[in-house]
C-alpha cells in the first residue's frame, strides 16, 4: 500500500541554533562522551529534580533547609553586619524562586532580583510572590551564570547579597568555581555572598542520594537523552541506557553515568555514534566539599571572612562571607 509506505524525506533540522547543536555533538563524538548537565533541566527535568528534593534519601534541600531555620538569625546578623539592612538579594539560579523569600524578613530585603536562565519560569513565580511581599521589589533578569555572569555587575547599584543556594556549585570543576566565585565577588559590589555548599561523605550515602530506590534520579538522568532528541533530531532510546552513580573519591565527586544496554549507534543529522555495550555517557558531576577546602576555595576568589554553619551530621554547609 503506497499511502503507508514510510516518507523518505531528510530528518527535519531541529530549531537549536547551529553552534548549540555542533557543540552537543561534538561532546557526544569525544573518546568520553559526555553531555552537558544544562541539559538536564528540561520543563520535564525540572520537575523531577523536583522530586528528587523530596526522595529520602536525597539529603541536600532539606538539610540546607533545617540549617537556614536553625541559624537564620546568626547568618542574617552576619550579612547584615556588612551590608546593612535593606540590600538588594540577588538570586542566582532561582528557578522557582522558592528559597529566597525566607530570607526577605531577616534581611529587610525590598530589592530582589532573580536571576535564571528559564525567565518564563522565574516571571510566573515572580506573579505569586510580589503578592506576598508587597514591600520587595521585584525584577527578573535571564541570563547563563557559566558564560555571562559579568554582565550581572549592571543590574546591580549597590552592595547586595548574593545567594547561590541548593549546592549548584557543585556542578562545576574547582578551578571552574573559583572563577565563578570570582565573578560573583566583583557583581556583590562591596557586599555579601550566601552559598549551599554540599559536603564529602560516605560513599553508601552518596551512592543512595544519586540512586535513589524508586528510580526517580534514574528518570532524571534518562530524560536528558530525550532533550538531547529534540534539540539534535538525534535518535537516543532511553530505555537501551542506564543510570550509574558512581561515587569518585580521589576526586570528591559523585558522577552520573548513562551506560549503553547492547552495543548501538545513535545518529542525528550530520552525525552518528556507535557505542560499545557498557559503554558510558558522562551527564554530571557533583563535587562534594570539604569545611576547610571550601573556604580556601572561597578566599582563593577574594572573598573575606568565610563563615559555615552545618547540620549534626556535617552532610551539608551554608557559608556566608564578604566581598
Ligand atoms: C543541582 C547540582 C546540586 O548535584 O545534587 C541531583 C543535581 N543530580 N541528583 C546535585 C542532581 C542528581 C544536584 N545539583
Amino acid at each position: 500500500d503506497l499511502a503507508l509506505a514510510p516518507a523518505t524525506h531528510p530528518a527535519p533540522v531541529p530549531d537549536t541554533p547551529r553552534d548549540e547543536r555542533a557543540r552537543i555533538a561534538a561532546h557526544l563524538l569525544e573518546p568520553q562522551a559526555s553531555i552537558s548537565p544544562r541539559y538536564l533541566y528540561d520543563p520535564l527535568g525540572c520537575h523531577l529534580f523536583d522530586a528528587i528534593t523530596e526522595l529520602s534519601e536525597y539529603y541536600p534541600t532539606r538539610t540546607e533547609r533545617a540549617i537556614a531555620q536553625q541559624h537564620r538569625d546568626a547568618i542574617a546578623a552576619f550579612l547584615v553586619a556588612h551590608v546593612g539592612r535593606q540590600a538588594p538579594l540577588v538570586d542566582l539560579g532561582a528557578g522557582s524562586c522558592g528559597k529566597a523569600p525566607f530570607w526577605f524578613g531577616p534581611l529587610g530585603c525590598t530589592d530582589y532580583l532573580a536571576v535564571d536562565l528559564a525567565r518564563e519560569h522565574v516571571e510566573h513565580a515572580l506573579l505569586g510572590l510580589r503578592t506576598r511581599h508587597p514591600g520587595v521589589r521585584m525584577r527578573c533578569v535571564a541570563l547563563d551564570l557559566v558564560w555571562d555572569l559579568p554582565q550581572l555587575a549592571a543590574h546591580v547599584e549597590r552592595p547586595a547579597v548574593l545567594f547561590y543556594p541548593g549546592s549548584s556549585i557543585s556542578n562545576f570543576e574547582p578551578e571552574q568555581a573559583v572563577r565563578l566565585l570570582r565573578e560573583m565577588r566583583a557583581v556583590a559590589r562591596g557586599g555579601a555572598l550566601l552559598i549551599g555548599v554540599d559536603l564529602w561523605k560516605s560513599a553508601a550515602e552518596l551512592q543512595a542520594a544519586y540512586d535513589d530506590a524508586v528510580g526517580v534520579t534514574a528518570a532524571f538522568n534518562r530524560n536528558v537523552l530525550q532533550h538531547i532528541n529534540r534539540l539534535l533530531g538525534a535518535d537516543f532510546d532511553p530505555r537501551q541506557w542506564q543510570h550509574i552513580a558512581h561515587v569518585d573519591g580521589e576526586r570528591q565527586r559523585v558522577e552520573m553515568r548513562l551506560a549503553a544496554i547492547g552495543a548501538q549507534t545513535v545518529r542525528w543529522p550530520g552525525g552518528e555514534r556507535h557505542f560499545a555495550d557498557a559503554e558510558y555517557i558522562h551527564t554530571e558531576n557533583s563535587y562534594k566539599w570539604t569545611l576547610d577546602g571550601f573556604a580556601a576555595c572561597l578566599r582563593q576568589a577574594g572573598w573575606q571572612a568565610p563563615r559555615n554553619w552545618t547540620d549534626d551530621h556535617d552532610r551539608f554547609a551554608l557559608f556566608a562571607a564578604t566581598a
